[in-house]
């Protein structure tokens, strides 16, 4: 069929516009991200594709009962394979301590980085840091976000803080001399009270001012090896969520947290009733994030979520999975099994161990299809 000009021109200008459509989806809020860092990041939108990969905090560093141990893993104890992601927090970075604030050392956590990227699994980085006015934790609410922006009396002091912390991320290199790509969720749980940074804390001006502030001063610094995270904790509208959205060229991964609580003396009945509302809250955000990432095409994750000691023995089945299947988030991450909290008198894990009441239960998640552990995107390369 012969094409006349204006039919052709119609054509190629078609085709441009969804070359044009398919490299804004892809493009980094870094332009200069490191082509690992790029392709991690074509790649965990199409993995979202069949399945949803497995997240734990700290998984490799320690676990309920020990701390250390070269290739232990609660999760590698239970289901003979390693998480897909692997979640890390650099609070303290900021003062250039050894340890993070959970006594975690930053080079055993740069060396789990960078053992486990070259497996092939995926690297999260949160930043608990401290309040630069006050010198005291993340969870001191003292205003302080008006004082580190450009202006503020401890800009410097901020300054000084993000050059330990580009230090850390630019020494994330693999043997092959590239940057391990990290997905980065800084000033996280952003429309909770409890840190500085939380909503009731500073305006959202302030608060989009130092998100876009942060990633443009490590890009400065030679960081390219970033994808960032935004992330809330619960919400209740996709208003709420996207209040202090700094925008579509300034994030790269929408996300939130989101944890099921029971008293610590509840009966059967009563944990089973929260799991049942945990679960419809979960569907419900999720479908709310579905459709924000849809519009704003980006990715999604649960980036932080879990039932403290586990109480369900079906919960990673019949709440958990249950909840995320029909969505296409690209990883649930699951907080640190920290063991017991002798401060608070109770268990802080949540993922189970060997023997744990809920064990059984995770095997069968961890069997399940569409539940990607290490084993099931390794051969994926995802930097490739
Ligand atoms: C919290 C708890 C704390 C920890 C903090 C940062 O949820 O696990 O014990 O200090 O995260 O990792």
């Amino acid at each position: 069929m012969m094409l006349n000009k204006w039919a052709k021109c119609l054509l190629l200008t078609l085709g441009f516009c969804t070359v044009q459509t398919l490299a804004n989806a892809t493009r980094l809020v870094d332009k200069q991200a490191t082509k690992e860092t790029k392709r991690l990041y074509k790649n965990l939108k199409k993995l979202s594709k069949s399945g949803i990969m497995f997240g734990h905090q700290d998984d490799l560093a320690y676990g309920v009962n020990w701390k250390y141990i070269a290739g232990k893993s609660d999760v590698h104890d239970i289901t003979g394979d390693y998480a897909a992601v692997h979640g890390w927090d650099l609070g303290g970075i900021e003062h250039a301590r050894e340890k993070n604030l959970d006594g975690v050392p930053f080079d055993k956590i740069k060396q789990f980085i960078i053992e486990s990227y070259q497996r092939g699994a995926v690297n999260t980085i949160s930043w608990h840091l401290d309040n630069p006015v006050t010198l005291g934790n993340s969870w001191d609410t003292t205003n302080a976000v008006s004082a580190i922006l450009p202006g503020g009396d401890k800009h410097q002091v901020y300054l000084l803080w993000l050059d330990r912390l580009a230090a850390f991320l630019n020494s994330l290199k693999a043997p092959s001399g590239e940057a391990v790509p990290i997905l980065f969720r800084p000033f996280h749980e952003l429309n909770g009270a409890w840190f500085w940074w939380g909503k009731a804390h500073c305006s959202a001006t302030d608060y989009v001012a130092l998100w876009k502030f942060t990633a443009n001063y490590l890009q400065s610094k030679n960081v390219h090896n970033l994808i960032y995270v935004f992330n809330t904790n619960s919400f209740a509208s996709a208003e709420e969520f996207l209040e202090r959205y700094p925008g579509d060229k300034h994030a790269d991964m929408i996300s939130f947290d989101s944890y099921q609580f029971a008293p610590l003396n509840a009966t059967n009945q009563e944990i089973k009733q929260s799991s049942i509302a945990f679960n419809n809250s979960l569907k419900t955000q999720l479908s709310i994030l579905g459709a924000i990432a849809k519009k704003h095409k980006k990715p999604m994750a649960l980036a932080e979520t879990g039932f403290e000691a586990v109480p369900d023995a079906n919960w990673w089945t019949q709440t958990l999975w249950d909840a995320i299947k029909d969505f296409k988030i690209c990883y649930v991450l699951l907080w640190r099994n920290f063991g017991w909290k002798a401060n608070e008198q109770k268990m802080h894990y949540y993922a189970p161990y060997e023997g744990q009441s809920s064990a059984a239960d995770f095997k069968e998640f961890y069997e399940l299809e569409r539940t990607l552990f290490e084993k099931d995107i390794v051969h994926k390369n995802l930097y490739r």
